[in-house]
């Protein structure tokens, strides 16, 4: 919650990592018929003896009507789109070697840094926040501060979707009692790895990239905010978690010591998709309409709001719910179409993409939601 007796608090720069390679709807459509195809013709005799269900081919129209989404960027293609593997190949690194979710995050942060006018020495805080961590320790986020040459601390934490927000706000108020002096978020998603992709309700849903944000106190900053990025002060940060198991990943650090074997489905990503709609979006809509009064900005002076990026008839209804009427492009923008859901990054690769063009004092809103249930907003307001 914001208040006039809290130190000031602002983001300074932002940064982006866009995998190179990108998958068409068409694309994943054709691959996952091919594996249908095939998986059918392989059980052919107990679907005819009624045993065993037929599986159904995607539909690519279905793909984009339901869900916004064109295309999708991951960090490796060919695995992903071989109907016989269904997943990427993302070979096993040594101990020598920098981690996949370091490397990712290094150009992102390293342009935030560049926005930020700061030095990676200056650096004294890392918080990786994203959904699917690499590994149990050590921690992502020690191994980028050592690449990166920061000093401070550095830990990883997860809140699937919202893990961006969630991290700011960690960042907020590290700043505001003393703890950090200037922090760099990062969300290095690799949602490849955990997605189902031979199934035809999952397999459109994802996608890879990294998101970077750099926040310091706004007196120790040396973005005046005079850039054509310009700096975003934050008004407030509001979270808010309830528990559902709509959205679940059995994955876990426990898995080999359950005496059952695990339905392999259950160690990757899982939802009921409709639920989660119906459920979430009044929910968030609750959440940015509180939040908004609690700092004293009615609704319709919000100049933009750089939502989650999951499902557009979703951001369209929660958009609805808060304005009253759905928003067009400019005041809600929309990215998904191009990179799909890259979870916790979604929302932050909005705000990277579509804030140059506001104004000084102009007001926007970054707000995640997803498993958990987790929302987690940030009021900015252009210096
Ligand atoms: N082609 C053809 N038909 C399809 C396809 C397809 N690709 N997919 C589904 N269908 C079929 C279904 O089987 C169903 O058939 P039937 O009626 O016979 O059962 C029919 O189409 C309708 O299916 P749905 O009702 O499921 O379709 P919806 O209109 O609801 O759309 C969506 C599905 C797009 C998934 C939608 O429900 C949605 O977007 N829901 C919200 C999702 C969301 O926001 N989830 C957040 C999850 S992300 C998060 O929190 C972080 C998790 C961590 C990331 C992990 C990364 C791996």
């Amino acid at each position: 919650m914001a208040s006039a007796s809290l130190t000031r608090v602002s983001i300074t720069g932002t940064g982006l990592f866009t995998p190179a390679e990108s998958i068409s709807n068409a694309e994943l459509a054709a691959s996952l018929t091919a594996s249908v195809e095939k998986w059918n013709a392989d059980h052919a005799d107990e679907i005819a003896a009624g045993t065993l269900a037929a599986r159904d081919v995607p539909d690519e129209a279905f793909i984009e009507k339901a869900s916004g989404i064109a295309s999708r960027f991951v960090m490796e293609k060919s695995g992903v789109l071989d109907p016989d593997r269904m997943r990427p190949h993302l070979p096993t690194r040594s101990e020598d070697e920098l981690g996949v979710q370091a490397e990712m995050s290094l150009p992102a942060i390293h342009e935030a840094l560049e926005q930020a006018g700061r030095k990676p020495s200056d650096v004294d805080a890392v918080i990786v926040g994203c959904s699917n961590l690499q590994r149990a320790y050590p921690a992502v986020a020690i191994e980028v501060q050592d690449a990166l040459g920061a000093g401070g601390w550095a830990f990883d934490m997860n809140v699937a979707c919202s893990s961006a927000t969630f991290s700011i706000q960690n960042a907020v108020d590290a700043l505001r009692n003393g703890t950090a002096s200037c922090v760099v978020v990062v969300n290095p998603e690799i949602t490849s790895g955990h997605n189902n992709f031979e199934l035809r309700d999952h397999h459109f849903i994802f996608g890879d990239a990294c998101t970077a944000l750099v926040l310091e106190r706004t007196d120790d900053a040396v973005n005046d905010g005079s850039g054509e990025h310009g700096r975003w002060d934050v008004l407030g940060t509001k979270l808010a978690t309830q528990f559902s198991n709509n959205i679940r990943n059995d994955f876990g650090f426990l898995n080999e010591s359950e005496d059952e074997a695990r339905d392999p489905h259950e160690l990757v990503f899982r939802q009921n998709g409709q639920s989660v709609f119906k459920e979430v979006c009044p929910l968030v809509v609750r959440h940015i309409t509180g939040h908004l009064g609690e700092v004293d900005v009615e609704p319709t002076d919000v100049r933009r709001f750089w939502l989650h990026q999951a499902n557009l008839k979703m951001n369209q209804l929660i958009a609805k719910g808060v304005l009253g009427r759905i928003p067009d492009e400019d005041e809600a923008p929309v990215i998904l179409d191009e990179y799909a859901n890259t979870s916790s990054a979604g929302s932050v690769i909005a705000f990277h993409k579509h804030r140059d063009d506001l104004s000084s004092g102009d007001l926007g809103v970054i707000c995640s939601f997803g498993a958990g249930y987790s929302v987690g907003s940030v009021i900015v307001q252009r210096a």
